[in-house]
């Protein structure tokens, strides 16, 4: 640490150091000893012992039993099986599309790992529990047409709450996963983030991102604003040999004749666009469920007639109808449809895989499965969804709610625990009405992250002050707006279709000047030289290159994640229980610490607080005994 800490020293770096260079700087000797991984890992549990994991600490509900889960059978020992990321190779991207295209049966996308978690547990899926299995579901069904992996929310929700590395996760998978594409949901510009970065940095995030492992970039624009998709197009294009899916994004219903403003010639219109910007594939992504059965022939059909590339249909099963969609969709001939996997389907998750699958058995487009083996996945993740029971939303059964809402699936999950942390935890009948009526304040426009999230906030903001949307339009002079919202109407992420209510804009803005063009075009490139180099200053040359870009898309939730690492090292490795629960006393896990390392660690007892305020906790550490103070903060 010592030699780090002078080869971190920007004197040093520059050449300038001297001799009295070390006498000068008394600083390069504060360090704490190095704590091996074990102590490290020690750490982290007496912590969660002691002091609780703080992201369901007031969640607990001790009387709950968790099981341990069964691994799915599979050989391991046989070879993976040639999939869609070899036939990806094989023919290039063009050349999958037109394949993707003919291929007749019936294609699924598997959002296990990304959407379904984000949309039913608040995103906090680990790659522990992924990892488990997923080496077994290649080699088990190798047909599948993409397993959605990454981005979204993933990605800040791994940094911020579960203190792992998602170009980790996202590199881990892709080793247990090589013979099926990989898929990720990116925002267009604002990346996996809330708001515009500097193109440049986009570029070499895609770019990265592909290196580590994506093949189908999911690209969408938060107000299905072209100039937010065009640029990520061009990147996919240029930067990777990957697939480029972008996306019209669903909002309204099409089949009311009332609501005229994303009718039929709206989607078909920007579907055009996105064919002639280069997608290769073309997502119709229903983000809210509101895409219904007879909807979805016209939209399909209607598509089908204007543009010649593939369709891949993304929807959430909030209304508990999207089965039917499905068959609609089918029979007018999409190409790939999202499930996820039994047990972690339906409500607002996508529909349910195992069942979609018997839907079709018998008909053209049924593409095989072995059925037993998905029931088994399914059953993996019963017991493992368990763990993670205080990310739960409530709702308990699918609710037609949603059309009137529309709030969309990944957000409903959030937004819950939103509104109860700001002690409106009783009235989200109240937020969710809330929502609907700032939609139509502002406009009628799509929602889906970053946009959605504004509506939200401007909904708890309303519900909070005890202010109705007709409040806003008489007395907006003198309230003073989340700034999400001043941001959104500042054009900050984008322009909405029609553009934005002039009045309620001035009301927001108040003298500020909103801009129209890309909000990209004002942020200046980054020089990735310069920040490397003052990166590894900050951090320590053990940094690596995708620590850089995590820094630059969350800069202060890089910072805190690296504290995390630095104290208690790579806490991805420990199971899923023992991360949020700790271990009762006599209870003993097994922990593997590195490639081919496996520590068994068991609690033996926690002692009183002494005066200094700290516990000491006994343990034993592959059967040796271990103790360690720790701080009881309560
Ligand atoms: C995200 O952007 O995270 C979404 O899942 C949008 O649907
Ligand atoms: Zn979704």
């Amino acid at each position: 640490q010592f030699l780090q800490n002078i080869i971190a020293n920007p004197e040093f770096v520059s050449g300038r150091a001297n001799v009295d260079f070390i006498k000068d700087h008394p600083e390069l000797f504060q360090y704490k000893p190095r704590q091996d991984r074990g102590t490290k890992v020690l750490a982290y549990i007496s912590d969660v012992i002691v002091n609780g994991n703080p992201d369901v600490k007031n969640l607990l509900d001790p009387s709950r039993e968790l099981r341990k889960p069964k691994i799915p059978a599979a050989d391991t020992t046989a070879p993976y099986q040639p999939g869609t990321k070899d036939r990806l190779t094989e023919l290039g991207p063009e050349g999958f599309a037109q394949w993707l295209r003919a291929d007749k049966p019936i294609h699924y996308c598997d959002t296990t790992f990304r959407d379904a978690h984000q949309s039913l547990l608040a995103t906090r899926m680990r790659t522990f529990d992924m990892l488990k299995v997923a080496e077994h579901y290649a080699k088990m069904h190798p047909q599948t047409f993409s397993m959605e992996v990454w981005g979204g929310a993933t990605f800040d929700v791994a940094l911020r709450f579960l203190h792992e590395d998602p170009w980790e996760r996202l590199a881990k998978i892709r080793a247990a996963v090589p013979n099926i594409l990989l898929q990720m949901l990116i925002r267009g510009a604002n990346g996996v983030g809330y708001k515009a970065y500097p193109d440049n940095l986009t570029e070499r995030f895609v770019q990265q991102a592909w290196e580590t492992g994506v093949d189908v970039f999911r690209i969408f624009d938060s107000l299905n604003w072209m100039p937010g998709m065009e640029s990520c197009i061009g990147f996919v294009r240029n930067k990777t040999q990957g697939l480029a899916e972008a996306s019209i994004c669903y909002t309204g219903d099409l089949l009311d004749p009332k609501r005229t403003k994303y009718n039929l010639d709206y989607y078909l219109r920007l579907a055009k666009q996105i064919e002639d910007a280069g997608a290769h594939i073309l997502c119709i992504k229903d983000m809210a469920g509101l895409l219904k059965p007879y909807a979805a022939t016209e939209l399909i059909q209607g598509l089908r007639a204007t543009i010649s590339l593939p369709i891949h249909l993304h929807t959430h099963d909030t209304s508990s109808l999207q089965a039917a969609t499905y068959l609609k969709a089918i029979e007018a001939d999409v190409d790939v449809i999202d499930v996820a996997l039994g047990s972690l389907s339906g409500l607002t998750s996508q529909p349910n895989f195992n069942s979609v699958v018997e839907m079709l058995r018998g008909t053209p487009r049924h593409r095989e499965f072995d059925q037993r083996s998905l029931n088994e996945f399914s059953n993996y993740w019963e017991t493992v969804r368990e763990y993670y029971y205080p990310f739960e939303s409530g709702l308990k059964a699918g609710t037609s709610e949603v059309f009137q809402h529309e709030i969309p699936g990944g957000q409903y999950s959030n937004l819950r625990p939103q509104a109860a942390a700001l002690g409106l935890g009783d009235k989200f009948e109240q937020v969710k009405q809330t929502f609907a009526d700032v939609n139509q304040l502002f406009g009628d426009i799509v929602k889906v992250t970053p946009s959605s999230k504004v509506v939200g906030d401007m909904a708890l903001y309303l519900v909070t002050n005890n202010l109705t949307t007709q409040d806003v339009l008489e007395k907006g002079e003198s309230l003073s707006f989340p700034e999400s919202v001043q941001s959104l109407f500042r054009g900050d992420i984008g322009q909405p279709e029609g553009g934005w209510p002039a009045e309620l804009q001035k009301l927001i803005l108040k003298d500020e000047k909103p801009f129209t063009d890309r909000p990209n075009e004002h942020l200046a490139p980054i020089d990735f030289d310069k920040e490397w180099a003052a990166f590894q200053t900050k951090f320590g040359p053990q940094t690596k290159f995708t620590d850089l870009l995590s820094y630059l898309l969350y800069p202060k939730v890089f910072e805190q994640y690296w504290a995390h690492v630095q104290q208690f090292g790579d806490v991805s490795l420990i199971p899923t229980r023992v991360f949020f629960y700790g271990l009762k006393p006599g209870e003993e896990t097994i922990i593997d610490i590195a490639r081919g390392k496996s520590v068994i660690v068991k609690l033996r007892s926690v002692g009183n607080v002494n005066d200094d305020g700290n516990r000491t906790i006994f343990f034993s550490f592959n059967g040796q005994t271990r103790n360690l103070e720790v701080r009881d903060k309560s």
